[in-house]
């Protein structure tokens, strides 16, 4: 309470499920849910929940006590400057957000791992091209950021036989897989895998870093999923690579305008698969109980769940 006043949550999504604002308030009902600041004091504002934002929205509000984005990614969230100082930022770790994720890796994997992009151009043309079916031990899966969602994904490729590789920043121990840390450690990995899964975030490191060097390092004839963010990928280094063939087939889920522009060349390429930003999601029946318990942990001094490191960006 503010004085005699409930403290505020303020929600701005434009994007995400409809049901998130009822959900909250009905879920923390000593607190007041509100879409905009019209008639909002700004200093009763405790905690806000957005994704996407237009910059400057939470500038005035000199009492939050925690930003909870509504995604896992928050690339779009720190581009803002005028953001408060020195208030914990969480983002979202939803089991829901990272089983769908993981289906949609799998997914493409299997239908890249059984050449159904060339089933799919030979029917097409009206080819009889049998392409003998091969065992997932045979391909091998690296995946680019083995944070929650990589590490999920590894663990599902890794249940139905494929051979996973993975590349963080730091090193990671302990995993069940073989791990490459770091720019030093990057060739090296490249270079043994049939198909690579972008699941880094977007920050000042990992801009443009699939870029004509990295389609250089790469084995020949790998095949690309992004799922992590648009601007990871040089858009003509991509197209150079697959008219090339030296990369077989990209899966691109997030693109550096979205909606993806329908004069973009990603439309009409053959090797490529267009999905609109929809590999997953979060939603409140997975992800609710994980705000809920950081509104509550911020406003009474504990440290909320998931916090985001603002220098390292991600
Ligand atoms: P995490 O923060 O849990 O993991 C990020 C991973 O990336 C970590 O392993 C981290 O390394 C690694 N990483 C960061 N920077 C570098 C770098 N410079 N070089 C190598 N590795 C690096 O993120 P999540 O797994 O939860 O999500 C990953 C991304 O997926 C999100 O940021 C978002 O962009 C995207 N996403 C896309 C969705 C979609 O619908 N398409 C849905 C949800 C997320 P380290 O382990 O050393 O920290
Ligand atoms: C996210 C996304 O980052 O949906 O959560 O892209």
């Amino acid at each position: 309470m503010t004085g005699s006043r409930p403290l505020v949550i303020l929600f701005h999504s434009d994007a995400s499920d409809p049901r998130w604002p009822d959900a909250i308030q009905r879920a923390l009902p000593d607190f007041e849910m509100r879409r905009t600041l019209d008639g909002v004091p700004p200093e009763d504002v405790a905690a806000a929940v957005v994704w996407k934002h237009p910059p400057g929205l939470l500038e005035p509000l000199t009492n939050l006590k925690l930003i909870q984005v509504l995604g896992a990614g928050v690339d779009h969230f720190l581009a803002d400057t005028r953001l408060p100082k020195g208030v914990p930022i969480a983002r979202l770790v939803d089991p829901g957000l990272t089983a769908r994720m993981s289906e949609y890796v799998l997914m493409h994997t299997l239908a890249l791992h059984r050449r159904l992009p060339e089933s799919a151009r030979a029917q097409r043309d009206g080819r009889w091209d049998f392409i003998h079916p091969q065992p997932p031990e045979r391909t091998c899966v690296g995946i680019l950021g083995l944070g929650e969602l990589g590490q999920a994904c590894a663990a599902a490729l890794s249940g139905i036989g494929f051979r996973v590789l993975g590349w963080s920043r730091s090193r990671r121990s302990g995993m069940a897989f073989e791990t490459y840390a770091g720019e030093v450690e990057r060739s090296a990995f490249l270079r043994q895998c049939d198909i690579l899964v972008l699941l880094l975030p977007l920050t000042a490191q990992t801009r443009d870093i699939v870029d004509a060097r990295f389609f250089d390092e790469i084995r020949p004839g790998a095949a690309l999923i992004n799922v992590g963010r648009g601007a990871l990928v040089d858009d003509a280094a991509l197209v150079a690579a697959l008219d090339e063939d030296r990369l077989r087939h990209a899966v691109l889920d997030v693109f550096r305008q979205e909606p993806l522009p329908p004069e973009h060349p990603f439309w009409t390429h053959p090797a490529i698969t267009v999905t609109p930003h929809n590999s997953s999601a979060t939603n409140p029946d997975t992800a609710m109980a994980q705000v809920t318990e950081n509104i509550r942990r911020a406003v009474s001094g504990q440290t909320p769940l998931h916090l985001v490191d603002p220098a390292a960006g991600y």
